[in-house]
């Protein structure tokens, strides 16, 4: 039985990279993957698709009616909804254990709209599936980019209802001393509360909501030991991975978050 990874992520956070050294690092330990590439979009992937959405819908082609390049992508993923029963053949004709599923940067199609989420649980059916969501390393620069991008986390969380692990990815720009003093003292109760409230320039609302944020992330164990992933640490991605089999050998808890 198949089982998938679905990569989220902003734009540029790395997820194509991951995909491509998560399936190297899988097979290493005898298992077999395959990536999907959903993004019509992209030029070029540092991996060759097994399976790939440029080949049921062309990105250029709507493109070229009119539509802004967001608007396309958007109009490009409904499309592919259109498509899923030969998508779903083709992927399961590998029989694979693991599916990497690679995803646009654009985080609309997953956090706002319906049809990315549409055509990502229509593929998975019923399969053991979990979401690796990319924190990218530049939102560690302040706390409230980092509560920026855990809302868009959990907002990913709301439309997919998939356990979901939530990483830093290219953790190697992060400086050493953002490793000690904030990502690794995430996991104490009301620390990132604090951290907002030293800013001195954010608005007292701004820091009121923000605090309100993470206190009810916390409580739903939805911020917890973010593991920090870097390409050129493959131990992380080893980690990783073992997260990953943690969860899809579907503990007793399925909404995992961490
Ligand atoms: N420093 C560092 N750079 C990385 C890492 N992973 C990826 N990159 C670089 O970040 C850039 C974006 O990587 P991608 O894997 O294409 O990112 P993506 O999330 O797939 O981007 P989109 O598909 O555009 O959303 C590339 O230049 C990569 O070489 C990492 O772990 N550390
Ligand atoms: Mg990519």
């Amino acid at each position: 039985m198949e089982k998938f990874i679905v990569l989220l992520g902003t734009a540029g956070a790395g997820k194509s990279v991951l995909a491509s050294l998560l399936k190297e690092r899988i097979e290493s330990f005898g298992a077999s993957a395959i990536i999907v590439n959903l993004d019509p979009a992209v030029k070029k992937t540092p991996y060759e698709p097994n399976v790939d959405a440029r080949n049921y819908v062309s990105y250029n082609e709507i493109l070229s009616t009119g539509l802004g390049p967001n608007a396309s992508l958007i109009a490009s993923v409904d499309s592919l909804v259109l498509h899923v029963t030969e998508i779903r053949e083709e992927i399961y004709s590998f029989k694979a254990d693991y599916v990497i599923i690679d995803t646009p940067g654009q985080m609309e199609v997953f956090a706002y709209r319906i049809g990315g989420p549409m055509l990502v649980k229509a593929i998975i059916e019923d399969n053991p599936a979990t979401i690796v969501f990319l924190i990218d390393a530049l939102f560690f620069e302040d706390p409230l980019s980092i509560v920026s991008a855990l809302s868009l986390a959990s907002s990913v969380a709301f439309r997919f209802m998939y356990p979901q692990i939530n990483v830093v990815s290219k953790s190697d720009i992060l400086l050493p001393e953002i490793v000690s003093e904030v990502l690794e003292r995430l996991t104490e109760e009301g620390f990132l509360e604090s951290l907002i409230a030293k800013n001195a320039e954010a608005p007292e609302t701004t820091k009121y909501m923000a605090q309100g944020i993470v206190r009810v992330l916390y409580e739903a164990g939805f911020i917890g030991d973010l593991l920090p992933v870097s390409a050129y640490n493959i131990e992380s991605i080893d980690k990783l991975y073992g997260r990953i089999q943690q969860v899809l050998s579907g503990g007793e808890d399925y909404a995992v978050y961490r």
